[in-house]
């Protein structure tokens, strides 16, 4: 299955639900207020957040049809808005030639999928002609650093582990030795999940992140956030916390295949204007996809990505 079907399944929650409501949207010629209340909720019912919501159907509301509008041309203008709002957020996660090695750093809470997501990237590097090393910087379940390990064999890359419970910066700062020494192009480095709310483990983060910075003081060259795209709202809380102790300068958002209400991007870019690097609509290692507004705006109201324009500015949104 191509992973947009993966996306368009996993989003199908969200987009069914807004497709019912946008179906009354067109019974009478004026826009009936009643149904763009019910578009408002869908909006909110799939994470987007009572704010954005009510600012998506405003723009809604506001659209004119040359003749008669039917149920796929409000479907279609929708995508086009969404599209619009996620585009911003697109940005490939490059590494270049400047830094031997380019460090990546993952962090989130327990579970969103950050070890998963080390392997399916260094597949992705790998894949692009890049030397891959892995750091299993999560110290703190004994377990973590097997299943690091893991990944390694199934993608060949090298992983740096060190005892369990042992200092997790000191395992950063080693690999990062290591990976010089080596000369290799990308590091990527593994944490442990931690609630945002443990302020202990926080800490414990912003050291990772300092101490990194004292090999190289530009490293890490990407400080991103692993999100599980079934969460919720709670991932806005997650992003906030996270972005104050390791300088995030990016997200990956997992489990789209899932129960995920794929609303959540577009709320997380209004709140933050983080890139989002990364889609993850598996469990396999070549379930990582760049992500595409143009793919995701379709999949989230469940149409063809080919029914929307290629890119969208400002000056081409009458079409
Ligand atoms: N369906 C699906 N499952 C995923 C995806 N990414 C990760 N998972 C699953 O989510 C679970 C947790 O993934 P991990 O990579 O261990 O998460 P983690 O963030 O490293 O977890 P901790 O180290 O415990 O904090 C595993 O069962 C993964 O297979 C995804 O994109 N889709
Ligand atoms: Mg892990």
């Amino acid at each position: 299955m191509s992973w947009f079907r993966k996306l368009t399944d996993g989003l199908k929650k969200s987009s069914s639900k807004m497709t019912e409501s946008l179906s009354g949207l067109f019974t009478s010629k004026k826009i009936d207020a009643d149904s763009l209340e019910d578009l408002e909720e869908a909006l909110i019912a799939s994470d987007m957040g009572p704010h954005v919501a009510a600012a998506i159907a405003r723009e809604l509301a506001a659209v004119k049809f040359d003749g008669e509008a039917d149920a796929d041309k409000w479907r279609l203008a929708l995508a086009e808005i969404l599209q619009q709002k996620l585009t911003p957020l697109e940005k490939p996660l490059t590494v270049s030639s400047d830094h031997r090695p380019h460090v990546i750093l993952l962090v989130g809470v327990n579970g969103s999928g950050k070890t998963t997501t080390c392997g399916k990237l260094a597949r992705k590097f790998q894949d692009e002609g890049k030397s891959v090393m892995l750091a299993a910087g999560d110290t703190f379940r004994a377990a973590a650093s097997e299943q690091l390990q893991g990944w390694g064999l199934r993608t060949d890359t090298p992983v740096i582990s060190g005892e369990a419970g042992g200092d997790a910066a000191a395992l950063a700062y080693r690999a990062m030795q290591q990976a010089h020494e080596a000369g290799t192009d990308v590091l990527i480095i593994d944490t442990a999940g931690r609630l945002q709310n443990r302020t202990e483990l926080m800490e414990e983060l912003a050291k990772i992140h300092r101490v990194i910075g004292k090999f190289d003081d530009s490293a890490p060259h990407d400080s991103i956030i692993v999100l599980d795209g079934t969460v919720g709202q709670n991932a806005i809380a997650q992003t906030k916390a996270f972005a104050e102790v390791a300088s995030l300068t990016g997200m990956i958002i997992t489990k789209l295949d899932g129960s995920a209400k794929g609303g959540i991007i577009v709320a997380l870019g209004d709140d933050f204007g983080l890139p989002v690097h990364m889609v993850g609509v598996g469990e396999g290692v070549d379930d990582l996809e760049s992500f595409g507004a143009r793919d995701y705006a379709a999949a989230l109201v469940g149409i063809e990505a080919d029914d929307l324009p290629q890119n969208t500015d400002a000056e081409d949104k009458e079409a």
